[in-house]
């Protein structure tokens, strides 16, 4: 049975109650892991405020500020863990960020500016949290992130952050190759495209969706749950055997022609 009793489990990533993050903490409570929440906060304070009342009935044990181009907070984040904690088993690395402008139009016309800001954050940030989470995951542990087909294929619009989810992809295979021998798996899942803040950005976006709905092998395309409950699998034992993977959840999509 899929059991996280006795886990600490730290996701990133939620933003509102249709973050892709938010249907992962909630199948991750579901399955009994004790629960840590990173918010990106902001000048007013309003996404802390934000999210603290959308996660409230997780009762998360640690609510941190965490932006990932901040070294300091992300230091003092797992220095939190370590003391609040003592040890971490689950990472969920669910953000991402690129300039609207980066997400339309010519991909010949990307910055240097716009190229850099989206693979640091969208990217080099597995490596960072990771790296951090290393020392902490003294029992293995399981590191989750996720990715998209348009880091594989050339998906309309999508730019840049195509870029960005292929370095996220090969990140997760030579983190996965450096960790395994402390038994932490290092896995992606590639989620069908869901309507979300993020994904809104992205030109196009319901377009894609509709043509996911027509095409897909199930016709219809994917829920933050369903992305939850194969996060919660990736992060339990039952699949212990499984690491440097990305698991397709997006109703079969990828293997049409
Ligand atoms: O169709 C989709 N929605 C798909 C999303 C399909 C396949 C993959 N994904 C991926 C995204 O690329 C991303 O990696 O899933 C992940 C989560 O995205 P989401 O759930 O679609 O989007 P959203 O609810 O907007 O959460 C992303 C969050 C940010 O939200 P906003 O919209 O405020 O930028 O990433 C966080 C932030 O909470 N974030 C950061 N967190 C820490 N530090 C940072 C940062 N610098 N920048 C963004």
């Amino acid at each position: 049975m899929l059991n996280l009793t006795g886990k600490n489990a730290l996701v990133t990533g939620i933003a509102n109650n249709r973050s892709i993050a938010w249907g992962i903490a909630q199948q991750l409570h579901q399955a009994g892991a004790n629960i840590g929440i990173t918010y990106l906060p902001d000048e007013k304070g309003r996404m802390e405020k934000k999210v603290a009342e959308l996660v409230e009935p997780l009762n998360p044990s640690l609510f941190l500020p965490c932006d990932v181009q901040n070294e300091a907070q992300i230091q003092s984040t797992f220095e939190t863990i370590a003391e609040k904690w003592g040890k971490l088993d689950i990472l969920i690395h669910c953000l991402a960020f690129a300039k609207k402008d980066d997400l339309s139009g010519d991909f010949s016309k990307t910055t240097r500016e716009g190229f850099n800001l989206a693979l640091e954050i969208s990217a080099y940030s597995l490596i960072q949290l990771s790296g951090a989470a290393k020392p902490l995951m003294t029992e293995g542990g399981s590191i989750v992130t996720l990715t998209y087909l348009g880091g594989v294929k050339v998906i309309p619009n999508y730019n840049v952050m195509g870029i960005a989810k292929a370095a996220l992809e090969m990140n997760v295979r030579y983190l996965a190759a450096e960790l395994g021998p402390q038994n932490i798996r290092v896995n992606a899942i590639s989620a069908g495209p869901i309507r979300t803040l993020a994904s809104s950005a992205v030109g196009g976006i319901l377009d894609m969706i509709h043509h996911v709905e027509e095409v897909a092998p199930l016709r219809r395309t994917v829920t933050q749950t369903e992305v939850g409950n194969a996060a919660a699998f990736l992060c339990s034992d039952l699949s212990s055997g499984i690491t440097g993977q990305v698991l397709y959840v997006d109703a079969g999509y990828e293997i049409m022609g």
